[in-house]
């Protein structure tokens, strides 16, 4: 969620929601002001708000090349204390963070996004696989554990329903695995398109996560109103025209978006390891699929502009009762 502070969007929390992910306010971005300075204002909030209503946070995402301030990789890189400078600080601020956290977070993103989407298995333009290279994915899921023994630790990516990024990711987290590195779980992050992926493909995600002992999360999932070609969310070329405005969207594609939902949380029924399933989001309000790749209507979630259960809710509340 984003603010937990509008009424009707914590009435619509209370209401459906167990679980709820800051979309934001956990990231480094906000969290992490500078070495050893924190500010936990806006998470210690939501923290609050779902205590206050017995509902459990799921942490996201300690470590992400998006979300990475410059403090964490000051100096010069060919200094021979460069490397063991920017460790130092990766392991204080995941150490810290969780420790804040200690107890209220059932479950972390200690690592968003280290697969690459190209050929190369790792995601070699992080600023975080610059300084450190793959350890840094040791270096914070270790600290992450030393800090909260009872916590879960998820390594989450997107396309994991894809054969091809799923290898690269599942290579990472196999070679981790075998050096001892505390990996409880996979995040399927799961922003699927209004046709593609199937739920067959999604299934087979969570056998193959299932398949090495480890958890799954369902961490992030949506589904678009539109079809892309691969070019749309590559370079913004080729992206479906949007819809002139929600009304008109057309009934058929919220139809069709509903039988997805519907398969999919069937698929989520029969799943072994799946212990969690969080949406991107509340309302077709507020999504980050409104501006990505391009701006343009969307209405990605279970609840509309007024926050009114559409038929994705429905096929939703039929395919798990
Ligand atoms: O939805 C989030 C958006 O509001 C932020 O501006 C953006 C950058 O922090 O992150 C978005 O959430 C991303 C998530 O943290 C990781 N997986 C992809 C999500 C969509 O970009």
């Amino acid at each position: 969620v984003r603010d937990v502070r509008s009424a009707p969007d914590a009435e619509l929390l209370r209401r459906h929601f167990n679980s709820i992910t800051a979309e934001n306010v956990m990231k480094a971005t906000t969290i992490g002001v500078s070495e050893g300075v924190y500010n936990y204002g806006p998470a210690d909030e939501l923290v609050a708000f779902a205590r206050a209503n017995g509902m459990q946070v799921r942490g996201h995402a300690l470590v992400w090349h998006q979300t990475a301030p410059a403090w964490f990789f000051a100096g010069d890189p060919a200094a021979a204390d460069y490397r063991a400078t920017v460790q130092r600080r990766l392991e204080r601020y995941v150490t810290d963070v969780v420790t804040h956290f200690r107890g209220q977070v059932y479950a972390w993103d200690v690592v968003n996004e280290p697969a690459s989407d190209g050929s190369t298995t790792w995601r070699e333009d992080s600023p975080w696989y610059r300084a450190l290279g793959p350890d840094y994915v040791d270096i914070a899921f270790r600290a992450a554990r030393a800090a909260d023994p009872d916590t879960k630790l998820f390594i989450n990516d997107y396309n994991t329903e894809f054969a091809g990024k799923r290898g690269r990711l599942m290579s990472i987290v196999d070679a981790a695995l075998s050096r001892g590195v505390p990996i409880d779980g996979v995040g399927h992050q799961l922003h699927l398109q209004l046709t593609t992926p199937t739920a067959a493909q999604v299934e087979q995600a969570l056998a193959d996560t299932a398949a090495r002992g480890l958890m799954s999360h369902v961490t992030e999932l949506d589904i678009s109103i539109y079809d892309d070609p691969g070019s749309c969310s590559a370079s913004r070329t080729g992206c479906a025209t949007g819809y002139p405005s929600y009304a008109e969207i057309p009934a058929s594609v919220l139809q069709t978006q509903a039988t997805r939902y519907g398969e999919l949380f069937r698929v989520f029924r029969r799943a072994q390891n799946l212990t969690s399933v969080s949406l991107w989001g509340l309302s077709d309000l507020n999504s980050w699929l409104e501006t990505f790749p391009v701006r343009r209507v969307q209405a990605p979630l279970l609840f509309d502009e007024q926050r009114r259960p559409k038929p994705a809710f429905t096929a939703v509340a039929q395919s798990i009762a």
